[in-house]
């Protein structure tokens, strides 16, 4: 009875190697059409290549609340995963094709078809693509159609040869005529009874090695082809980024700088009280960062003003520049987490620019828009009430980073970055919040977002070891505008203990802390809790990011011992 069961196993065991080879050329003839596509983006944009169109489009549509999700478990890689998500989708689906490829071709033409119409779809739709956008999908999926054709012939012509082999030598069915698995099988093979055996004998156990190494090799070249031209694309890409021209600039000196850092600005234990810019958190839904030339840079401002202003980059630089210290805080930070960084920004104030314009009294809000059409909506009072609101060029002493907004963003003091910190800025409108919602408002945000009182322990980690006595406790707490106050510690469920405070230069900058600690054996929580200068004390009850910022006490557990 083995042989009964036998039989179909073998013929099962061929079709899985026909399938096999038809979805790896499906993957292979995709692959092609992603490399190739990334060499033709070279000259139709970034954001023009399939994977990064369509990651594109699902960043902008992902339901409320998945972007914290997005953060929260990918961190700041939440980019590289779903364009790696999109890869493994596309190579699922392009197994899929080739598979079907073998029994419909037309199926597969129109698989590839769809892939197309979606990249195409995608990459027009885009922020400011023209109709060349199409192009890299285009390409691609008829080179796709072509790579794929091939591909199954070679392993077409494996398979027949394989199935045509045992016809010849099949005189002995169910005597082992080579190795294969199903020989391998034993005694299901010789168990077979003849009717089977004599209209297929152990057939697909015999490959054809040259058929065979002919669909590999053109598997591998097809592989190779892919890697080479979706590596030299993405490198050509850079090599035309502003990388060169941000090179060339040269900022103007402040005229007035920043204050000088106090001696005990920074408590020992704490994060840098400045953060490097290539530590600097980065948040956006960029899946490529704009590439915007300063030398054909303007920002336009319009809308409800009386005075409409464009400006270039020169005569911006030519306006005046004070720096100042500010922390930037994202308003999907965790209560602990780490989406928060402090620069030394270099800008003019755009309370000038606003004043020129001369807005209208009732346009409640400005709507700052980027170079990939990404907006946020800003309180105009916040932007003209005297605090150091900055459209900055200069991060640290340095243009600023592609990543951060060059070569011009916004800096706003004690708003979250996505109601303020426009990067890549090329648009300011005045408007009204009862007229337009900015890019995450109709996402499940709200529309105005002030900066919480929080505060963060950096040191000990959660989980750290450390042995009885003095323990150095410190972290950073932040209160952006109003200024940090008070900073406390409870150590259990004990008293509330004042820490340390270290110095600070402005109330717009995170404020260092620290608490020698008695540290006795055992396991014991710290808590930390933060009071403004208004008074107000950070609450303990715990909120997530949505809809305005997360709320609740920072905790570790260290083990004493
Ligand atoms: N153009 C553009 N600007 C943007 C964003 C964006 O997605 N696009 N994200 C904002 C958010 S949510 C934050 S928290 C800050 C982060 O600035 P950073 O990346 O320089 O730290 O940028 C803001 N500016
Ligand atoms: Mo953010």
């Amino acid at each position: 009875m083995t042989a009964v069961v036998g039989a179909p196993i073998e013929e099962h065991d061929g079709d899985v190697k026909l399938s096999l080879r038809a979805g790896l050329a499906g993957v292979a003839a995709a692959a092609v059409a992603v490399g190739v596509a990334e060499m033709i983006a070279v000259l139709t944009g970034p954001l023009s290549a399939p994977l990064l169109a369509v990651g594109g489009v699902v960043v902008d549509n992902v339901p409320p609340g998945m972007k914290d999700f997005g953060v929260r478990v990918f961190g700041v890689h939440d980019k590289t995963a779903l364009i790696t998500g999109t890869a493994i989708l596309l190579a699922i689906y392009a197994y899929a094709v080739g598979v079907a490829a073998v029994r419909r071709w037309n199926l597969a033409v129109a698989g590839i078809g769809l892939f197309a119409v979606v990249g195409v779809a995608a990459a027009v739709t885009r922020h400011d693509a023209g109709v060349l956008a199409a192009l890299p999908s285009l390409i691609g999926a008829g080179l796709a159609v072509f790579v794929l054709r091939y591909l199954l012939d070679l392993a077409g012509a494996a398979q027949a040869v394989e199935v045509a082999e045992p016809a010849l030598v099949g005189a002995a069915p169910g005597v082992t005529t080579g190795a294969g698995p199903s020989v391998a099988d034993g005694p299901v093979a010789d168990d077979a009874p003849t009717e089977q055996a004599g209209a297929r004998p152990d057939a697909y156990s015999y490959v054809d090695p040259e058929s065979r190494r002919r669909f590999l090799k053109a598997l591998g070249i097809a592989g190779g082809v892919a890697l080479v031209s979706g590596f030299a694309g993405r490198w050509l890409t850079g090599r035309r980024a502003v990388t060169a021209a941000r090179k060339e600039v040269v900022l103007p000196p402040p005229r007035q700088t920043a204050p000088p850092l106090p001696a005990g600005v920074q408590a020992p234990g704490a994060t840098p009280y400045i953060s490097p810019n290539r530590d600097f958190y980065r948040i956006d839904t960029a899946l490529y960062p704009p590439q915007v030339d300063p030398t054909t840079w303007e920002l336009k401002i319009h809308g409800m003003v009386r005075n409409p202003i464009t400006i270039t980059w020169e005569q911006l630089l030519q306006r005046p520049m004070i720096e100042r210290y500010v922390t930037l805080t994202c308003v999907s930070n965790e209560v602990g987490g780490d989406l928060i960084g402090n620069a030394r920004w270099l800008g003019t104030p755009i309370k000038e620019l606003l004043d020129e314009a001369d807005p209208l009294p009732d346009a409640d809000q400005v709507v700052q828009r980027s170079a990939d059409g990404w907006t946020c909506g800003t309180p105009t009072a916040a932007l003209r009430d005297g605090r150091d609101a900055l459209l900055a060029v200069g991060m640290n002493g340095e243009p600023l980073p592609v990543d951060h907004g060059f070569p011009v963003r916004m800096v706003v003091p004690g708003l979250y970055g996505y109601v303020s910190a426009c990067k890549w800025i090329t648009e300011i409108e005045l408007s009204r919040f009862s007229d337009f919602d900015a890019y995450w408002v109709p996402r499940g945000w709200s529309q105005q977002a002030p900066i919480k009182t929080e505060s963060r322990i950096d040191t000990p980690r959660d989980g750290a070891a450390r042995s009885p006595g003095t323990v150095t406790v410190a972290g950073v707490a932040w209160a952006q505008r109003r200024g940090i106050a008070k900073v406390e510690v409870q150590v259990d469920a004990g008293p509330w203990v004042s820490a340390t405070l270290a110095d600070t230069v402005s109330p717009d900058t995170w404020r260092q802390w620290s608490y020698p600690w008695e540290a006795t054996a055992g396991q014991h929580i710290l808590r930390v809790r933060a009071t403004d200068t208004s008074g107000q004390t950070q609450t303990s009850s715990p909120a997530p990011p949505a809809p305005d910022g997360a709320t609740g006490w920072h905790s570790v557990q260290v083990n004493v011992g």
